[in-house]
């Protein structure tokens, strides 16, 4: 079977950067000239520019026992220092490393200087607790400035972080802390989620409890924030308040070097069988391309830009793009600690009028759900600062794209739509706004010295104006270097498809267009295949939201009689059509307009009119739970779903 994916929409809209933006953009097109003419230089280059070496690397890559990746091997730094100490000595100390803006409308401002002090104290803290180089950490927070300290005080001792999703259950937890083998757990009493304390310290007391069958415990000590002030258990000589040991903590803490290829985190992501995968990152080659995307994708100028990235500090767009990048950078950002719409739905952009920010990376879940309640209410908000959008998680759909552009980037702002993965650890494909003319939907191009193709399933170049398999062709600085504990696992996920070509599989479908633009498609998991046609999910969910009625759309293939597969479709509608239509009405015309806009080819057999979508907590949407509704069957594992009563909802709005 062709692996190639059918092509059906075209999108014809351009948008070239402004003079004045690219006057002053912090990107220009000689970084692709300089990594074109020496990719392992470039990379060289930008290393040394962008952070400081206690010893400086004399080899930018060893890659003699692929897909094993040594970057700048014989090099040593410490990840802390880059992010703290050396803005402070700079002469920065007082600028703004992070505005927190806690749920219930508690704010404050932490300088470098002070970020730096909290995190010396606790990395003493930590090493008192017996933490030292290659040990685990496990951290269990809300997103809250301690969050980010405690971070980098495990990576200023050469340690591992483990950070897990604040809304992961005891279970998760518990096998995440498991398969780490972590020593300690940073965690806090709760956190501020849609108006309510929502404890966490449950959650440890129960992972740290009920241990499985010969696992052995490894937790010797939990640190325990002060957030909500909600009643905790407490286990003396394993529990200690963080606001007890921290402040009280010696102020000095000399950064030591370690080697650039020192683990720096594990971060999971769920697998396609049960047991997580433990994504494994090091430090000199992750820092080098966090800091160089985040300084060149989003433009960055430290000394006047406002940054707000919204992802949760459990996602790694919380690692790259909250703690690594923006804070090697020097950068001021925003930190909100909960969900877009307490105690209204305006809340996000009274925080970014707030703050005057003026770059935002979200995702577009987040905008999808935007446009559902209506422009309204961001246009009554002073957004006028914001000069730079980010879109990350999912493909974005051209119109997701245009409102985005239009509603809250004013229609001037320029949008980079970034794709990249867990496994990535930082951007691979983007614009650079103030060179790359911009356009709806697609991802567009290779950053300088990161190497993609699309190929069919020999790995040959499909060319443009075709679909294929994403892959990436040369190892990468912020490469993954494995998945802990299984070497065997890391090599067959990865690096086995294109074997013979050592080519990395990203496991998404991408086309690319006349121009040479890279489109993401979607999983390979999720391609429908009707009447032998491949068909992406991207493209008929991009045609749904098209139409006015629509916010959000997902597709999934079913099995069908006469086609093999069906296309069965999932939409929620914009609260303005809600009102004033009725969803029969709205189905079929729904299932027509797909059909004359792509074709009858991806026409629906089914369009659902739902009210919610099963979403992961980094806003993507579960299809594999869509696909057991569409075809009758029990609704699978949702352990990862951000809430989990969504789907008996849908499963009832679907009988
Ligand atoms: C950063 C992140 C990775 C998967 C990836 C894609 C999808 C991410 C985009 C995108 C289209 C994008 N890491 N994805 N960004 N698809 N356009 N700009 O999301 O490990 O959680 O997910 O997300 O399928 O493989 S992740």
């Amino acid at each position: 079977m062709s692996q190639s994916i059918d092509h059906l929409l075209t999108e014809n809209r351009r948008f070239a950067p402004s003079p004045e933006f690219a006057a002053k953009a912090v990107a220009g097109s000689d970084l692709y000239d300089a990594a074109r003419a020496d990719r392992l230089a470039f990379w060289g280059d930008q290393s040394r520019e962008l952070l400081h070496w206690h010893t400086p690397f004399t080899e930018v890559l060893d890659w003699s026992t692929p897909p094993f990746a040594k970057w700048f091997p014989d090099g040593e730094l410490n990840v802390a220092y880059n992010c703290l100490d050396r803005h402070v000595e700079e002469g920065n100390g007082d600028r703004v490393a992070i505005h927190f803006e806690g749920e219930p409308g508690d704010s404050r401002s932490v300088t470098y200087a002070e970020l730096t002090d909290e995190v010396k104290r606790l990395a003493n803290v930590l090493t008192d607790l017996g933490v030292g180089q290659g040990d685990r950490v496990a951290i269990y927070l809300p997103m809250i400035p301690e969050a980010i300290a405690s971070l980098l005080a495990v990576a200023r001792l050469g340690a591992i972080h483990s950070v897990v999703f604040g809304g992961f259950s005891a279970d998760s937890l518990r096998s995440r802390i498991d398969d780490a083998g972590a020593k300690v757990v940073i965690t806090a009493d709760g956190g501020y989620r849609k108006g309510r304390a929502s404890a966490l310290k449950p959650a440890v007391d129960q992972a740290l409890s009920d241990r499985g069958e010969g696992v052995q415990a490894t937790v010797e000590s939990v640190l325990v924030v002060r957030r909500t002030g909600q009643d905790v258990e407490w286990q003396d000589g394993r529990d200690v308040w963080y606001h007890d040991v921290v402040p009280q903590a010696a102020a000095e803490h000399e950064a030591q070097p370690f080697p650039a290829e020192n683990p720096l985190f594990i971060l999971y992501t769920s697998g396609t069988t049960g047991k997580p995968k433990g994504i494994l990152h090091t430090s000199g080659g992750y820092l080098t391309q966090a800091a160089f995307t985040h300084r060149n994708v989003f433009d960055l100028h430290p000394e006047t830009d406002v940054y707000w990235c919204t992802a949760d500090i459990g996602w790694i767009t919380g690692h790259s793009y909250v703690t690594y990048g923006p804070l090697a950078n020097g950068a001021t950002q925003v930190l909100y600690e909960g969900t877009p719409e307490f105690p209204e739905p305006g809340r996000w952009w009274d925080v970014a009028e707030k703050y005057g920010v003026t770059i935002l990376y979200t995702a577009p879940t987040a905008v999808r759900s935007f446009m559902k309640q209506g422009r309204e209410i961001v246009q009554k908000r002073d957004l006028s600062k914001i000069r730079l959008l980010g879109s990350v998680g999912e493909p974005i759909n051209p119109e997701a794209w245009m409102w985005f552009r239009e509603v809250v980037g004013g229609d001037v702002a320029p949008i980079v739509d970034t794709w990249w993965q867990t496994e990535t650890g930082a951007i691979m494909i983007s614009a650079l706004p103030g060179v790359t003319e911009t356009k709806p939907g697609s991802a567009q191009v290779p950053l300088p010295g990161v190497a993609i193709d699309v190929v069919d399933e020999k790995g040959e170049s499909v060319g443009n104006d075709a679909g294929g398999l994403l892959v990436v062709t040369e190892p990468w600085p912020s490469m993954l270097r494995g998945i802990w504990g299984d070497p065997e696992r890391f090599v067959d996920t990865y690096w086995k498809m294109f074997a013979d070509k050592g080519y990395y599989f990203a496991g998404d479908g991408a086309r690319r267009d006349e121009d040479g633009d890279i489109w993401l498609l979607g999983r390979v998991d999720d391609v429908m295949n009707v009447s032998g046609h491949r068909l992406s999910t991207a493209e008929i969910e991009s045609s749904l939201v098209a139409h006015a009625a629509t916010a959000e759309a997902a597709v999934v293939g079913a099995s069908d009689e006469t086609t093999g597969q069906a296309v069965v479709a999932f939409v929620i509608l914009k609260e303005s059509f809600l009102k004033s239509n009725t969803a029969d009405g709205l189905a079929t015309e729904l299932r027509q307009w797909v059909g004359q806009q792509i074709g009858p080819i991806a026409r629906p057999r089914d369009v659902y009119i739902v009210g919610e979508l099963p979403k992961t907590r980094s806003g993507k949407i579960m299809r594999r739970l869509l696909r057991d509704v569409a075809e009758g069957r029990e609704v699978g594992d949702t352990q990862t779903l951000a809430d989990t009563a969504v789907m008996s909802v849908i499963t009832a709005q679907v009988r």
